[in-house]
């Protein structure tokens, strides 16, 4: 029910998919401008998996990501984990990062694009070394790409399907930072405590010296 459009270089995925219908696919092999969150750069040069589903929106935003994060990490073949809010981690480093934007053209929001980036076969750039890595750089081998984001797509369909209390318990079942001692920066500050849960609303639950604190937004490190 998806449809492919793939591109050999473009500025950024989620960019293009706001042109594009319902269910479009929009895939490139390289991008000049792939976006993080907060406008943060995303390395994404040829031989990684940049793509972007344009879907209906149905549910909240954050249900899109945990969505996707389960659907990528169940599709590499490697002992992948999810880290909150957005990221897929092996040993520490990051493998995949997800960024869910809605757009609107009028009152109503119309559109949810979920821009995928995984380094598969791409080289990690030497600024980014100690953060990141690719499955290439762990299996020892190149993949198939297209074979890839088959299995993405269609597990996808699968975890799209769940009633959220049983996406919630399958994301936190596989987020490596419940139960550990972790920092976590927000756009303000800076939290010391440990990760103890994630709730309905997406967000990530902190106890510190000042008492329980929902997070709703942060990069977060093991401590
Ligand atoms: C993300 O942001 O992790 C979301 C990345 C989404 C990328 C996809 S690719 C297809 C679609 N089109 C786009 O333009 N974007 C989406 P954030 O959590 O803010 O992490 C950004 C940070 O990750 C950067 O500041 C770097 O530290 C690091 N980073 C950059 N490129 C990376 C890479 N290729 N692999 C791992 N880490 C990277």
């Amino acid at each position: 029910m998806f449809k492919i459009y793939t591109f050999d270089k473009i500025n950024s995925t989620n960019d293009l998919a706001k042109n594009y219908p319902i269910n479009s696919i929009i895939v490139a092999k390289e991008q000049t401008r792939g976006r993080g969150r907060f406008q943060r750069k995303w390395d994404s040069n040829k031989g990684g998996l940049w793509f972007s589903l344009v879907l209906k929106p149905k549910k909240p935003l954050f249900h899109y990501t945990f969505i996707a994060s389960l659907a990528v990490m169940k599709a590499l073949p490697i002992k992948a984990n999810i880290k909150w809010p957005n990221d897929i981690i092996y040993s520490n480093k990051k493998i995949c990062g997800i960024l869910t934007e809605s757009f609107s053209f009028g009152s109503e929001v119309d559109k949810v694009i979920v821009g995928i980036g995984v380094n598969i076969n791409n080289s990690i750039s030497s600024a980014l070394k100690d953060i990141a890595i690719s499955l290439k750089e762990i299996k020892g081998k190149v993949y198939d790409l297209h074979r890839l984001l088959n299995k993405v797509l269609s597990n996808f369909q699968v975890y799209d399907k769940l009633d959220y209390a049983s996406l919630l318990e399958q994301y936190k079942s596989n987020c490596y930072l419940l139960g550990k001692e972790i920092e976590a920066n927000t756009i303000n500050k800076k939290i010391k405590g440990k990760a103890i849960d994630i709730d309905k609303e997406g967000c990530l639950v902190m106890e510190t010296s000042k008492g329980i604190l929902h997070l709703q937004e942060g990069d977060v490190s093991i401590l």
